[in-house]
């Protein structure tokens, strides 16, 4: 029996799209940031809480990833900002051909900063680089503590985390440091930073780092 190792194919294909990404995103001085998590854990509130402290200062423009839905391009829209649907029907994931694909339709050449909020999922999303500067990761307090662990991969592949519904943690049923432990047991790097999108509180510490990134990447990408 032989089998054929389709996914390797599908893998490398997408690095190599990926990198093409890469290259189309370097020249035209864009700083990619892809959002990442299960659904409902935050992903379009730290992107309305992040446009509202940081519009003005960078051009943004956001393509959001969903199953089916345009309820998040909606909600970004609403802020004045340029968004792009992808819906992707039954698939879990971005892969770099959808973004690729996307700026056809879609002119990202004059942003400093795009955001692409990945489907809401915590498999596959990790599986699939989309050519970004920043894979950053929202784990919610009410998850439970046993995600990381049970998701290495995703929590893995994070250069940040956000701790967000820290505003709920005297519901979750466990502190933050165990949430922030469980985190560091797979990434060992990464900061973390817990916040509310409902109260906006820690936000300002996420701002002040994503910021840092967005311009000392942008000064890379000039180079
Ligand atoms: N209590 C609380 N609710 C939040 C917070 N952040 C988001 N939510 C709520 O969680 C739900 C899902 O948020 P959303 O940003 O749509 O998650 P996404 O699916 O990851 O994009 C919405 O009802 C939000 O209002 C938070 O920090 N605290
Ligand atoms: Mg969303």
């Amino acid at each position: 029996m032989h089998l054929i190792p389709v996914g390797t194919d599908i893998m490398q294909s997408n690095e190599e799209t990926a990198l093409e990404n890469r290259a189309f995103f370097k020249k035209h001085g864009i700083y990619v940031v892809n959002l990442m998590s299960a659904p409902g854990a935050g992903k379009t509130s730290l992107l309305e809480r992040t446009i509202a402290a940081i519009n003005g200062k960078y051009k943004i423009g956001v393509i959001e990833g969903d199953l089916v839905t345009t309820y998040d391009a909606d909600r970004i829209a609403a802020l004045g900002i340029p968004s792009y649907q992808i819906t992707t029907g039954s698939v879990c994931h971005l892969d770099a051909k959808m973004v690729h694909n996307s700026f056809h339709g879609f002119d990202v050449k004059g942003f400093d900063v795009l955001f692409i909020e990945n489907v809401g999922n915590l498999v596959c999303p990790a599986e699939f680089n989309l050519g970004e500067d920043l894979k950053v990761m929202v784990y919610s307090t009410v998850e439970g503590a046993e995600k990381p662990k049970k998701y290495p991969l995703m929590f893995h592949a994070a250069d940040a985390v956000v701790l967000n519904k820290i505003d709920l943690l005297p519901y979750a049923g466990v502190s933050a440091n165990e949430l922030h432990r469980n985190v560091r047991e797979v990434n060992p790097g990464a900061p973390i930073f817990p916040v509310s999108c409902r109260t906006a509180e820690g936000v300002d510490d996420w701002i002040k780092w994503l910021r840092a990134r967005i311009d000392e990447g942008r000064l890379k990408n000039a180079a």
